[in-house]
């Protein structure tokens, strides 16, 4: 009997206690101001994720995000490629207005000016502690100097981030190791790095072994189209570019994802007191494919669906970090990609062959390096439970104006000369509203833009392949003006610039303004 009483009382005390401790958590999320997570998948498609219509990959993770959340039907990257997307999303500039933004080599300078305003730099001022973890791909050091083997510097920390984990390029290009905040992991003194990318350097013999003369040694072979996969040799996978020593801290390609999740979510308690912005930009799904050993061989797609499989799981840890830590009501969480999807892209890996009828730019056609919708129109799930209203929205909202309305909603003010094409869409993110921008402008590398306005969209006059067989991917580049009218027709599959000759008149217009003028706000 008395044993029963201690245990009606303990019972008592721990609802008491669950009870006032929700309350505080209350209290907390209605004045704190909301983390953010940013997930940032790597040419992940349009038509790569379950709630967009994929059936052939399951993404349950990403498809409870859109459930409980805003789900985009119209949402750009800044560009069809990595380098120029994130240069936008980070500093709310269009890329092609600057030189020097395209695809960088891995031991590029920094591209983005230290004193300019940043996404990370707006959280940061309005107190949130701010971390990367994952791909970089922006360049590290100044053109005068760059040591891999000392102080790595400037790079994301002076441009905003307090903290970072990361991939200082792609993960086809070298140096193959993760760099932290200022350093490389792991790297020992006595086998100092050397990076270079110097193509004559394919004879020289301290960069060996090179695909060139060890083909033996390739676990994944380049494609046949492929002229640059041809560099050092690291864990069986030739990758873009020559390095040399630095073997202690080299990664494993199988384990990537799981160490970026593993810091990813390290970030996450390390800040769960304060309100943090995490932004993690995975690996996944760019080659060179490598899924971990839970992931590799399990899909219906090859090795492109492994990856899908490895990122959703990603997305997963995320939500199971911020559920086990009580931070999913006040987080708000984005997931996107940084440009359209890409079947084969450099390596043999049999994703091509595996396909199988999936879609993964959906409807639309194109792809990453296109100028078509499939360059950048990407998956955007917007999720906040109990401020997000669930649904879907076909606003458009392009990544460049991140800056601007995140800068909105923890009350920063900008500058004049900053973040210049970014459009406060903040209404539209957070799904107050259907209403998004009048018009945008997408890209594909080096400057080829074209002009999205209400139902249509204008490709001018360019030079450069209508279709690149390496990649297999239709570019939308024809030296003929192109006017299509998504409303009916998403593929862009009529052009119907011969006959709206007042419409091309009037978009060609307003895009060569925008290119001339600049920033399109107060339109
Ligand atoms: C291309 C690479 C491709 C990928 C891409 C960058 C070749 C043939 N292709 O040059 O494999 O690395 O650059 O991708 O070398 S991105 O997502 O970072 O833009
Ligand atoms: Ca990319």
């Amino acid at each position: 009997m008395r044993n029963l009483s201690y245990v009606i009382l303990a019972v008592v005390f721990a609802g008491i206690f669950l009870v006032s401790s929700n309350v505080v958590r209350a209290a907390d999320s209605g004045e704190r101001k909301p983390n953010i997570v940013f997930i940032y998948g790597d040419d992940v498609g349009y038509g790569d994720i379950g709630c967009y219509g994929a059936t052939k990959v399951a993404t349950p993770n990403i498809d409870r995000l859109a459930k409980n959340g805003l789900r985009f039907t119209d949402a750009h990257c800044t560009s069809a490629t990595c380098t120029p997307s994130r240069y936008g999303i980070l500093t709310g500039e269009y890329p092609w207005r600057k030189n020097g933004t395209g695809v960088l080599p891995g031991n590029a300078a920094l591209i983005i000016d230290p004193t300019r305003t940043t996404w990370p730099a707006i959280l940061r001022k309005a107190g949130y502690g701010t971390g990367i973890v994952g791909k970089w791909h922006l360049g590290l050091g100044t053109e005068a100097h760059l040591d891999w083997n000392g102080e790595i510097s400037p790079g994301p920390l002076e441009v905003g981030f307090d903290e970072g984990f990361f991939i200082p390029a792609t993960v086809d290009r070298v140096p193959c190791v993760f760099v932290e905040n200022h350093r490389v992991v792991g790297l020992d003194a006595k086998d100092p790095i050397e990076v270079r990318y110097d193509a004559q350097l394919d004879d020289a013999p301290e960069f060996e072994p090179m695909a060139k003369h060890h083909p033996d040694l390739m676990a994944l072979k380049p494609s046949v189209l492929d002229k640059d996969h041809f560099g050092t040799i690291i864990n069986g996978i030739p990758r873009i570019g020559f390095m040399h020593g630095g073997r202690s801290s080299r990664w494993v390609d199988e384990k990537i994802e799981d160490t970026l999740n593993q810091k990813a979510v390290e970030f996450i308690e390390r800040h769960k007191d304060k309100p943090f912005f995490l932004y993690f930009a995975t690996h996944d799904i760019h080659v060179p494919r490598v899924p971990g050993k839970q992931f590799a061989g399990k899909s219906e797609l090859g090795v492109r669906g492994d990856v899908i499989d490895e990122l959703d799981a990603s997305t997963g840890a995320i939500l199971a970090a911020l559920d086990r830590l009580n931070l999913t009501g006040n987080t708000l969480v984005i997931f996107s990609s940084d440009n359209g999807p890409v079947i084969g892209d450099g390596y043999d890996d049999g994703a091509v062959e595996h396909l199988d009828g999936h879609r993964a730019a959906g409807a639309f056609r194109g792809g990453k390096y296109s100028l078509l919708e499939g360059g950048t129109r990407v998956p955007l799930i917007v999720n906040w439970p109990g401020h997000v209203k669930a649904g879907v929205s076909e606003a458009m909202v392009d990544q460049v104006d991140f800056p601007a309305s995140f800068a909105a909603m923890v009350g920063q003010k900008l500058g004049h000369d900053d973040a210049p094409d970014s459009l406060n869409m903040l209404p539209a993110l957070l799904g107050e509203t259907q209403v998004g921008r009048e018009s945008l402008v997408e890209h594909a590398q080096p400057k080829r833009i074209a002009l999205r306005e209400g139902r249509w969209k204008y490709i001018p006059p360019t030079d450069g392949l209508a279709f690149l067989p390496s990649t297999r991917t239709e570019t939308g580049f024809s030296s003929h003006e192109q006017l299509y009218d998504l409303s009916n027709d998403p593929g862009e599959k009529n052009n119907l610039a011969g006959q709206k000759a007042d419409v091309v008149k009037q978009l060609a217009a307003k895009l060569n303004r925008i290119r001339d003028e600049g920033a399109q706000s107060g339109e």
